[in-house]
């Protein structure tokens, strides 16, 4: 039967199948600890996805950020927040029905729209949405981006990026300092308090879901390479797909 390739090549049969036009985005969860270069590894994956591709300028490559769906504060949390007191890196914090809506409506090809979120404030810039219209591939990144069962099942791909926790340490000052605006005593209370255990209970123990770990992140380009390059055969034979009206694999497998 063609159950395996079906499955393996879903996000591509299932626009064919549904008979819908959309496209299907092949969708990429990045996880890692806390600084410990998601965004980066992110931005690296772009840029070189345009790079290796003649028709980049037709390509639609999205990043989106678990940090839009943190839940709205009450005004007794946004007061612990204020002291320091409030626990950013537990799974209670984030909208896991929004995300996982969110990225529903991204597989099923409709356009959608993102707050941004304000570090300094702790709260949702309602008024500075992001419209994600139809892509070719999105990327969804965040500390716990895989812990939530529903949300990591939607995943083509799993990426974890893979830190030293000093060295995460070492960013993750001058980061709260120079762009969250912190100062040195709040950011290492909430780190031991919060940020540490947290990524020791619910973000390192989701590395086990990765399809592929990244040691060191962005400095790692030999590993951001053959992610590239994989996601770029992916495409290739999606667009072959597109062109053909059959998948080919689907296709070698009819006719042989
Ligand atoms: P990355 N975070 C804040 O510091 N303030 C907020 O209002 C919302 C989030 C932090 C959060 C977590 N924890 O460690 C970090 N704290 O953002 C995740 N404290 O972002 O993956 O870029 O480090
Ligand atoms: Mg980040």
């Amino acid at each position: 039967t063609n159950m395996g390739i079906t499955r393996k090549m879903s996000f591509g049969i299932n626009s064919k199948f549904n008979g819908i036009e959309s496209k299907t985005p092949f969708l990429i969860g990045v996880s890692g600890g806390t600084a410990s270069g998601k965004s980066t590894v992110c931005k690296r994956i772009m840029e070189k996805l345009g790079q290796v591709d003649m028709d980049h300028q037709q390509r639609r490559v999205v990043c989106i950020s678990q940090d839009s769906f943190y839940r709205n504060l009450t005004p007794t949390e946004k007061l612990k927040a204020e002291k320091g007191q409030y626990n950013f890196d537990h799974p209670d914090a984030f909208d896991d029905d929004l995300i996982l809506q969110t990225l529903q409506d991204i597989l099923a090809g409709v356009k959608c729209e993102i707050p941004a979120y304000d570090y300094r404030t702790n709260s949702l810039m309602k008024d500075q949405v992001t419209t994600i219209y139809p892509a070719d591939v999105v990327l969804f990144e965040g500390i716990l981006v895989f812990y939530f069962p529903k949300i990591r099942d939607l995943f083509h791909m799993k990426l974890f990026v893979d830190t030293d926790s000093d060295t995460r340490l070492a960013r993750r000052v001058p980061r709260d300092i120079k762009e969250r605006g912190r100062d040195l005593d709040y950011v290492l209370n909430q780190y031991m308090n919060f940020v540490k255990p947290a990524f020791e209970e619910f973000c390192l123990p989701t590395k086990k879901f990765a399809d592929v770990i990244i040691p060191r992140g962005a400095d790692n380009t030999v590993a951001i390479d053959l992610i590239v390059h994989h996601i770029w055969d992916i495409l290739r034979l999606k667009k072959a797909e597109n062109s053909t009206g059959q998948h080919p694999f689907f296709y070698q497998h009819r006719r042989t």
